[in-house]
């Protein structure tokens, strides 16, 4: 049995058992993440990004000691590119385009080092590892289907960037009837208002898109 636990979250209390649940953790690879990556060639401030990584840490640690199922998404495209639409490569002309050989490999491509997820959160085994061509983790994946099989009902969100990958991620969630809280101290943008805004506008409304709190409510809730 799982108990149901409550967070006094934001706008109101949020429910969940364990066994129901599962922590999704976006796009934690070291091109965007870590000194010398894709994010960093882009002119991004990644200390704002590595900042998050300790209280990640503590939380996956707490949910892997509950026993919660894990999920770990990639942003990544298959060497050949077949699915990286041309709209996404080419968009703005940029100087390094996804595929192009970057300081840490081929950008966004899956098995290159910088597409790895940094060490500290590296996936274990028997933890669901989902390579996404989109920014939301839902799109062309099979990421609802391993859900279901697992009866999970509600999805713990942290990871980067907060109102691009992770607000996308939680909408198409949503909109598939999760009930979505998203850890708001360990999700992180390389715009701290793109942040603030999304961080608000997803609990808007009476939690349109879900509900938020910091991990140290889900920590408290666990212990
Ligand atoms: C993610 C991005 N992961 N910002 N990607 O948010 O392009």
């Amino acid at each position: 049995s799982s108990p149901v636990l409550s967070l006094p979250a934001t706008p109101f209390a949020y429910d969940f058992a364990v066994a129901h649940t599962a922590l999704v953790i976006i796009d934690m690879q070291r091109d965007f993440v870590e000194p010398g990556g894709f994010g960093e060639t882009l002119g991004n401030d990644v200390s704002l990004l590595t900042a998050i990584v300790p209280a990640c840490q503590t939380m996956l640690s707490a949910w892997r000691k509950a026993g919660g199922t894990v999920v770990h998404t990639r942003e990544a495209h298959s060497a050949d590119l077949s699915d990286c639409p041309p709209a996404k490569r080419n968009r703005g002309n940029p100087k390094l385009r996804i595929g192009d050989v970057g300081p840490m490999g081929r950008i966004l491509v899956a098995g290159e080092p910088g597409n790895q997820i940094i060490p500290e959160l590296a996936p274990m085994p028997g933890e669901i590892v989902i390579d996404k061509p989109g920014k939301g983790a839902f799109y062309a994946t099979g990421l609802q289907e391993m859900l279901a099989e697992r009866a999970i009902t509600h999805l713990l969100f942290m990871g980067v960037t907060t109102e691009v990958c992770v607000q996308t991620s939680m909408r198409e969630a949503n909109d598939r009837g999760y009930d979505c809280l998203l850890l708001v101290d360990c999700t992180e943008s390389y715009f701290p208002h793109f942040k603030a805004a999304a961080v608000e506008m997803i609990h808007a409304q009476g939690a349109i898109v879900g509900w938020t709190a910091p991990s140290t409510m889900v920590l408290t809730a666990l212990a």
